[in-house]
């Protein structure tokens, strides 16, 4: 080290050597372990749940599958420090592979975007990639680059822009960008650029299909990575001396599927020949995107984990002592700060005011971070409005016979705490759901009971962009409402109550409803069993509502007898009578939550049991998952012996998928970790 100036920041390939900030010795952060970043993977890790604003299309004309985005791509996007973990820096070499299609236009000023890197704070461009009319714009600042000063390099290119698919490859090395089409042409130029170049990924986040101003981008994405060093075209394309191909005729004549998106047509090797060189090609057999060049079909960059784990069994992890039982959960990222998680603490038998608790995910465990005072606090709620991050939680209070306030925290990024934002005047409120239509951000409040009256009206709040508060817009009568449910179902929102109790039978309906011209109208109903829970969920293009049944009470059942042992059923939509029907029922023992997660390829419903005893066999203590076999549904896979539960949740981190549930009887939750195989 010796013999280098200590005053600047120096970068070798691969590692970084920066001032330690209390000794001033040099300290090495090793970079080196940057592998090629697959955003689209990053941002929709599960195709069956994919952020909104995102979908998958089939070209026909292509046979192949890929990602389009619609104007809602505002959630297309996630924290810089989830890659970045050892380092706060950009390579200094980089190459970014996006595989497009772009539409044609005839609209001078297009200005669309692939990607961003931007501050989760402001709307300065740190790195992005977007289109005009004929041009394909890199923007980009560097560590001297005063905030507002964003530069770029344009490149004019009309074959981009032909309407059929491209491969593009944009590599940064020292000050030259080189732009690589199809793997044929080639163009260099010089940028404004001071070495080292050194691009902070501190607090930042990447954004697919969108950046601050542009428009979202209109077109096809079937592939878009960002490697670090400048050798990307050199290892996506093929040698420009071709040499024998070491590859056989893919198709075999057995269905294919494309890039394992189901639904697929059986894809038939279309010609490759000098006229189509570029286009693009799912090789199912060896699980690789390959491009027409040179008459061959090349292999080109895929994500390295191809074949799908599968949960091999679940493994006890961390134990949560609660200053009080705990009812409900929610797991959350702060974008640039972390992942988090609620807890709607409460002990039924102490009147006062109790406090809920904010974990933090450090070094591998949730620790307690922040205590909230909630009352009688039922279920937590997190989302964002622009750059503001809110958590709501719905209060019960300590009597039906009083109102209580239901309150939102938003997220401060100086204290780094949550403070009370707004709060709002709910009776015995079980839940609250956050959703947005068009742009705008509303919350449903499922208030339950007014003293003995069960029949009182939920509120739809909107939230308003100047007074930065929720106002009430609709009532909708609702019968000791647990729980509402919003979901998006072919562009058309959706919310279903979960209806209890009417104060003589559980058997009730609850009630799904869509929204049309600016409200909620019925749209189903559903003979429910004092309901709690509405799950909504995917698979492939189906769409599945479960509901909890947790409590059968009345004159269906007038003996009492084993009054939480009650069918709970899950529904499957069927797209042409538009109604959702009975798929199957299965028997819960005070079901309160279902969660839908998937491991690999495979769809799990667990099923939280809160008392599970079924009175007589006081031996089954049982959390219950389920995994989806097609034809035979879901079949009963996993008992889990847990404390009685009253919500389910998973999350994923670090790779690792991970199961937490709350316990409504005791002072501990707990927290498991998925073995997969
Ligand atoms: C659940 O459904 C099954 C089959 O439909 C029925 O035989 C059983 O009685 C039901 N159990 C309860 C508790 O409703
Ligand atoms: C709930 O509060 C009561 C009264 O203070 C106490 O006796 C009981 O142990 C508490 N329960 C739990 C699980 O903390
Ligand atoms: C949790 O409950 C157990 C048993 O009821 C008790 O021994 C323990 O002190 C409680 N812990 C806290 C932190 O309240
Ligand atoms: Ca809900
Ligand atoms: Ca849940």
């Amino acid at each position: 080290m010796d013999g280098m100036c200590p005053n600047i920041f120096y970068i070798i390939w691969g590692l970084i050597l920066a001032l330690n900030e209390t000794t001033g010795m040099p300290v090495l952060t090793p970079c080196s372990d940057l592998k090629p970043l697959y955003l689209l993977n990053r941002v929709a890790p599960d195709r069956h749940h994919l952020p909104r604003g995102m979908e998958i299309a089939y070209d026909d004309e292509y046979l192949l599958h890929a990602y389009r985005f619609t104007s809602s791509t505002q959630s297309i996007h996630f924290p810089a420090n989830e890659i970045f973990t050892k380092c706060d820096f950009f390579p200094e070499e980089f190459s970014i592979l996006a595989t497009v299609k772009i539409p044609k236009t005839s609209n001078n000023r297009r200005d669309e975007c692939i990607f961003s890197l931007v501050p989760t704070l402001s709307n300065n461009i740190k790195l992005g990639l977007r289109l005009t009319k004929d041009k394909i714009v890199l923007d980009y600042s560097d560590h001297k680059t005063s905030l507002d000063e964003k530069k770029t390099v344009a490149y004019k290119n009309k074959k981009l822009f032909d309407g059929g698919w491209h491969t593009i490859i944009i590599t940064v090395s020292g000050n030259t960008v080189t732009l690589t089409t199809d793997c044929q042409k080639t163009r260099t130029k010089r940028i404004d650029r001071i070495f080292p170049a050194l691009l902070s990924t501190k607090d930042s986040e990447f954004h697919v299909a969108n950046c601050h101003g542009a428009k979202h981008f209109s077109g096809l994405i079937k592939q878009l990575l960002i490697l670090p060093g400048s050798d990307a075209s050199k290892r996506a394309c093929p040698s420009k001396t071709p040499s024998i191909p070491d590859f056989k005729p893919p198709y075999d004549g057995s269905p294919g599927e494309d890039n394992n998106i189901p639904g697929s047509l059986t894809t038939p090797v279309a010609q490759c020949t000098w006229r189509t060189t570029g286009k693009l090609w799912y090789d199912v057999h060896s699980k690789t995107l390959r491009v027409c060049y040179s008459g061959i079909w090349q292999p080109i960059l895929q994500p390295p984990e191809q074949k799908p784990k599968q949960l091999d069994y679940i493994e006890w992890y961390q134990d949560l002592i609660t200053p009080a039982p705990a009812i409900d959960l929610d797991v959350f990222r702060i974008p640039g700060e972390g992942l988090f998680m609620t807890m709607a603490n409460y002990n039924d038998s102490r009147k006062t005011n109790q406090a809920s608790v904010v974990y933090k995910w450090t070094k591998g465990t949730f620790r307690m971070y922040q205590l909230l005072t909630t009352h009688g606090a039922q279920s937590w709620e997190h989302f964002r409005i622009g750059k503001m991050f809110f958590i709501a939680v719905a209060n019960y209070g300590s009597s039906r016979n009083e109102q209580t306030s239901s309150v939102i925290y938003r997220w401060h990024s100086k204290t780094k705490r949550f403070r009370i934002h707004q709060e709002i005047l709910t009776w015995t409120a079980r839940d609250i759901e956050h959703f947005k239509i068009d742009k705008e951000h509303y919350i449903a409040v499922a208030n339950h009971a007014k003293g003995q009256e069960n029949k009182i009206n939920s509120i739809i709040y909107k939230w308003d962009k100047k007074m930065r508060k929720f106002r009430s817009i609709q009532e909708i009568p609702t019968v000791a409402a647990y729980d509402w449910t919003h979901f998006v179902l072919d562009g058309y929102h959706f919310l279903v109550v979960a209806n209890a109790f009417n104060g003589v039978t559980t058997r009730i309906d609850s009630t799904l409803y869509v929204w049309q011209s600016g409200q909620f109208v019925q749209f189903q109903t559903f003979e429910t069993t004092g309901a709690t829970d509405w799950e909504h969920f995917r698979i492939g293009y189906d769409h599945y509502l479960a509901v909890a049944n947790a409590f059968n009470y009345g004159p269906q059942n007038f003996e009492n007898r084993d009054t939480y042992t009650c069918n709970s059923t899950i529904y499957k939509l069927n797209r042409v009578k538009k109604q959702f029907e009975r798929y199957q029922t299965i028997l819960t023992h005070s079901a309160i939550d279902w969660e839908s997660f998937r491991i690999g390829d495979d769809h799990y419903l667990a099923l939280s049991n809160a008392q599970n005893e079924p009175e007589n066999s006081p031996s089954e203590k049982t959390s219950v998952i389920y995994r989806w076999r097609g034809v035979e549904k879901f079949v009963e896979e996993r008992k889990l012996y847990t404390f009685p539960s009253t919500d389910w949740e998973t999350f994923r981190t670090g790779g690792i998928t991970y199961l937490v549930y709350a316990n409504a009887k005791e002072n501990i939750s707990q927290l498991y970790k998925a073995r997969l195989i």
